[in-house]
């Protein structure tokens, strides 16, 4: 880690001693494979999470669920992303230069967000039964699903400084969760997630005027931020909160899935492997009974765009959006009688919703 040339140098020690002390392996605090990692019988077991799991995950932040996805799902989105970076698949507005040699595109798409409006493929993981049936348990039963992001990190290529999910992606209430799945080994060498353990109980920092942060007007002694997920540590001023935690080395097996929340400080580092590149599948959700502003297709605040987001598992009474590409959804009527219906698509929401959205509704 880098420190700062103003710093005195007994700050310098601390700093040190905490970057030394204060890393742990996931794997020593993560839960073990159990049965649901057996994928014989049915083509996906659906995960059943305990209490004390979910105990796990409201203290530290995090989880780990090794296995979620199996090796034959693994083997296609990689095929998959291979036939993208090679121009063997086109998807629209990805535009690849054939000269560039392997290793050369995956640097250059060191991330590709929000493919599954583009791709079925991409929708098919981000409604992933499993990673929902865990995301359901640990957060809501009605689940809007937001975001996709692929990531690529060659060998030499920089990772994200801390960052809190949740300031880029507002939801209000606050209930956004994130799934990030190891599509091949992620190792501390070749740059693997680092989350700041038990850091869930700390406020969203502004970094500018965005009124969905815990903004220095509403909360005495927050401060802005300024360059979060910037890598250089003497930048990003989430470094003075990140470095008052335990740091949890996010190792992983390709298949391996962390889930946090949208508060958790997390970060990544550069990829020093020789020639190990890493790449990882981040999706996220919230609660589909939170409002959302999110749309990266424009950037902007303030209009709702939870329609424009796909419900994925349960029921709202918010707009919704459907599966562009028709993956199987399992939704559940769950309203009160009196509650009110909301539009969507331009009707009012009247009929049971079934599974795979063969109804009108
Ligand atoms: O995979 C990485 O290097 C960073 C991932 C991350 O920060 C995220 O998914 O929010």
């Amino acid at each position: 880690m880098s420190s700062t040339t103003t710093e005195t140098r007994s700050e310098r020690a601390e700093h040190e001693a905490l970057a030394v002390l204060k890393k742990v392996s996931a794997d020593t605090l993560a839960f073990p494979p159990d049965a649901n990692a057996n994928f014989d019988g049915s083509k996906y077991q659906r995960i059943q999470l305990t209490v004390d799991q979910f105990r796990f995950y409201k203290k530290h932040g995090w989880i780990k669920i090794p296995k979620i996805l199996p090796p034959e799902d693994l083997k296609e989105i990689n095929d998959h992303l291979d036939r993208v970076l090679s121009g063997e698949e086109k998807i629209p507005g990805i535009e690849i230069d054939p000269n560039l040699s392997h290793k050369d595109k995956q640097s250059l798409f060191s991330r590709i967000h929000q493919l599954h409006r583009r791709h079925p493929l991409h929708e098919k993981y981000l409604l992933h039964p499993r990673v929902l049936d865990v995301i359901e348990q640990l957060n809501s039963p009605d689940v809007l699903a937001l975001q996709t992001i692929s990531f690529f990190k060659e060998p030499g290529q920089v990772g994200q400084g801390y960052h809190q999910d949740s300031y880029y992606i507002c939801t209000l209430p606050d209930t956004l969760i994130g799934a990030w799945v190891a599509l091949t080994p992620a190792t501390e060498e070749n740059g693997c997630l680092w989350l700041s353990d038990g850091s869930n109980v700390e406020p969203l920092y502004p970094h500018d005027t965005r009124e969905h942060t815990h903004n220095n007007k509403k909360l005495d002694g927050i401060f802005n931020v300024q360059h979060p997920s910037r890598f250089d540590e003497n930048v990003n001023e989430l470094f003075k909160v990140g470095k008052t935690y335990t740091e949890v080395a996010g190792t992983a097996d390709a298949g391996d899935a962390f889930f946090f929340g949208g508060n958790l400080l997390h970060r990544s580092h550069t990829n020093v492997s020789k020639d190990s590149s890493r790449r990882a599948f981040t999706t996220h959700y919230c609660d589909a009974r939170s409002f959302t502003t999110w749309d990266p297709d424009e950037a902007g605040e303030g209009e709702a765009t939870n329609e424009k987001n796909i419900l994925a598992r349960g029921d709202t009474h918010l707009p919704f959006g459907k599966p562009r590409f028709g993956m199987p959804v399992e939704l559940k009527r769950r309203m009160f009688k009196n509650s009110v219906a909301m539009p969507i698509d331009g009707k009012m929401a009247t009929s049971n919703l079934t599974m795979n959205q063969k109804d009108e509704h």
